[in-house]
C-alpha cells in the first residue's frame, strides 16, 4: 500500500481516497521528521546539559577567607538547675561570597547557627523563637529524647512564637546537628541556612587523649553547596535531569566560601557534617594522606579506622583525626563519591564533582598531640537475637515508602518501648537514597546482603543506600514512650522527603494501641 501510494502520480482527477492516502503520507513523514529532529534536539540539549553537569572547583580557589567557626552558645541556668538555651530563627543578609551580599536564614544570626554543647546527664531546655516569615521546626538530629521534643513536622513553630521542648541528655558523646524539619519545605528552610551543630560530650569518655579544644585543635566543618544567582541571591533553580535535587555550584564551610584554617597542633579533629541537601561527598586529602576515623554519626567508633575517604551523605557525620607536619599546607578534598548510577545520571547527581573544601595551614612550629588511642568507645551491645521483629520498607521512585507517600495523619508503625527491632530497607528505585530514623541511634548489621564497610561500624541514625541497594539495621527503643507523638523516619535527600518519601511510627507500652492523630496536625 505504501508502494503504491508512494509511486503514485500526482494528476488531477485521481481518485480521492488516493489524494487522501498521499496526504496521510506526506503528513506522517512530516511528523516523523519533526519527531527526530525532536528527539535529536532533545537528545543535543541532555548531552548539553550532561557537558555542564560536572562541577570541579580544583585550582579555582585561592583559600582567601579564613574559616568561620560557628560560636558555641552559653546556656544559662534555670531554678531547676537546667541548661537554658536560646535560639532565634531570623532572616538578614549574609556575606556568603565578598562583595555580594545574600538573603539568607539563621539562628542567632543570618546564616546558620551557633554550636549547642551539652553533657551526657544533663537537662537541657531550648527556647527556640521563630522570627522568620514562615512556620518551621527545629529537629534535633541524631537526639534521643521524647518524641514531643524532637522537631519533627508536627511540632510546628508560628512565626512570633516559641517553643520550648526540655529533656535529659542520655547518650554517648556526639556530633549531633539541629535543622529545620517543617512538612515540603525542610529543603527550601535547610537551603535558606538553618543548620547547626549539637555537640555531646561525656565525662566518662572526656580522658580519651583526642583533640577536644573547641576551634583550636577540635574543628567544626559544616559542609554545604550552594548556587548563587549573578545579583548574589540563593538560586533556587535546579537541573531538570537531577534524580536527587538541586546540587550547587559552590562549596561553603561553615557559612565560608574559599577557607582556610591556620592550624597549630600536631594532631586535628575535623567534625565533618554533610548538611547539603542532596550532594553526597568522599572526603579524604588531595594528598591522598591516611588519616583516623573516630566517629560517626552517634559517637566515637570502638576502635579508629584508619583510611584515606570518608563517604557522607546528606544527614551524615564522621570525626576524623589527621595528622599534620610544621609548615605545611594541605587541602581537605571532596572526591567524586560512588552513587552507584549509571554514567549519565550519575553526572546529574555529583557522581563526577571534586570540589575542594579547605585549605589547612600547619604553623612553622606545632603543638605535639599525643596519638589516637588504640580504643576508644565501649559499646553496648546489641543483640540480633533480641529483636521482637523484622520490619521491611522500600523506598520506590522518589517519593514513597512501601509505596505510600507520607501522611502526617497516618501511624505507619507502632514499636514496643524497650526493644529491639530489625528493619530492613531496600531501595527499589533508581535513585540514590538514604534512611535517617527519628529519635534512635541504630547499627548497621549488613550492606547489600553483606558486611558493612568499617566507616558504618558506629552508631548511626542515617545510612546511604544506592540504588537496588538494602541495608539491615539493628535498631533499639529505649524509653519516651508515647502512642500519641510520632517519630520520622524518611530519606535525607531533602527533596525526596519533602515529595513524600518518609513515614512516622509512635513508640507504646506493650499491648497499647498507637493514639489516632487529630485531624489539625494534617495540616503543616
Ligand atoms: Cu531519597
Amino acid at each position: 500500500m505504501t508502494t503504491d501510494l508512494a509511486t503514485s502520480p500526482t494528476r488531477p482527477g485521481r481518485p480521492p481516497a488516493r489524494r487522501r492516502r498521499r496526504l496521510l503520507l506526506r503528513l506522517l513523514v512530516g511528523a516523523l521528521a519533526l519527531g527526530l529532529v525532536g528527539v535529536l534536539g532533545l537528545a543535543g540539549l541532555a548531552a548539553w546539559f550532561w557537558s555542564q553537569a560536572d562541577t570541579s572547583n580544583v585550582g579555582r580557589l585561592g583559600f582567601a577567607n579564613q574559616l568561620k567557626i560557628p560560636p558555641l552558645l552559653e546556656p544559662r541556668l534555670d531554678g531547676a538547675s537546667r541548661k537554658v538555651f536560646d535560639l532565634r530563627l531570623q532572616q538578614g543578609s549574609s556575606e556568603l561570597r565578598a562583595g555580594k551580599p545574600t538573603q539568607t536564614w539563621g539562628a542567632n544570626g543570618t546564616y546558620l547557627g551557633p554550636t549547642i554543647r551539652a553533657a551526657r546527664g544533663d537537662q537541657v531546655m531550648m527556647h527556640v523563637r521563630n522570627d522568620l516569615p514562615e512556620p518551621t521546626t527545629i529537629h534535633w538530629h541524631g537526639m534521643h529524647l521524647p518524641a514531643a521534643a524532637d522537631g519533627g513536622p508536627h511540632q510546628l513553630i508560628r512565626p512570633g512564637s516559641t517553643w520550648s521542648p526540655s529533656w535529659t541528655i542520655d547518650q554517648p558523646a556526639a556530633t549531633l546537628w539541629y535543622h529545620p524539619h517543617p512538612h515540603g519545605a525542610t529543603e527550601d528552610h535547610v537551603y535558606r541556612g538553618v543548620a547547626g551543630l549539637f555537640l555531646l560530650e561525656d565525662p566518662e569518655v572526656s580522658v580519651l587523649p583526642l583533640p577536644d579544644r573547641y576551634g583550636v585543635d577540635d574543628i567544626p566543618v559544616v559542609l554545604q553547596d550552594k548556587r548563587f544567582t549573578p545579583d548574589g541571591a540563593l538560586d533556587f533553580g535546579q537541573s531538570p535531569f537531577s534524580p536527587i535535587g538541586r546540587l550547587g555550584d559552590q562549596l561553603l564551610v561553615n557559612g565560608t566560601s574559599d577557607p582556610y584554617l591556620n592550624i597549630t597542633s600536631q594532631r586535628v579533629r575535623l567534625r565533618l557534617l554533610n548538611a547539603s541537601t542532596a550532594r553526597v561527598y568522599d572526603v579524604g586529602f588531595a594528598d591522598d594522606r591516611p588519616f583516623e576515623q573516630v566517629g560517626t554519626d552517634g559517637g566515637l567508633l570502638e576502635r579508629p579506622h584508619r583510611t584515606t575517604r570518608v563517604p557522607l551523605s546528606p544527614g551524615e557525620r564522621a570525626e576524623i583525626v589527621a595528622t599534620f607536619q610544621p609548615g605545611e599546607r594541605v587541602v581537605l578534598r571532596s572526591f567524586p563519591p560512588e552513587l552507584g548510577l549509571d554514567l549519565f545520571q550519575g553526572r546529574f547527581a555529583g557522581a563526577d564533582d571534586t570540589f575542594d573544601l579547605l585549605q589547612l595551614r600547619a604553623g612553622a612550629e606545632l603543638t605535639p598531640s599525643p596519638p589516637v588511642p588504640d580504643r576508644l568507645a565501649d559499646h553496648q551491645h546489641l543483640d540480633q537475637a533480641d529483636a521482637v521483629r523484622t520490619r521491611r520498607f522500600e523506598l520506590n521512585g522518589s517519593s514513597r515508602i512501601n509505596n505510600l507517600r507520607m501522611d502526617l495523619g497516618r501511624i505507619d508503625h507502632a514499636v514496643t518501648v524497650d526493644t529491639t527491632e530489625v528493619w530492613e530497607v531496600t531501595n527499589q528505585s533508581g535513585n540514590p537514597h538514604n534512611v535517617h530514623v527519628h529519635g534512635v541511634q541504630f547499627k548497621v548489621t549488613a550492606y547489600a546482603g553483606g558486611s558493612p564497610s568499617p566507616h558504618l561500624a558506629g552508631w548511626k541514625d542515617t545510612v546511604f543506600i544506592p540504588p537496588g541497594g538494602s541495608v539491615r539495621l539493628l535498631v533499639q527503643f529505649p524509653g519516651y514512650g508515647d502512642p500519641a507523638v510520632p517519630y520520622m523516619f524518611h530519606c535525607h535527600l531533602l527533596q525526596h522527603e519533602d515529595s513524600g518519601m518518609m513515614g512516622q511510627f509512635v513508640v507504646v507500652q506493650p499491648g497499647q494501641p498507637p493514639a489516632s492523630l487529630p485531624s489539625h496536625q494534617h495540616r503543616g
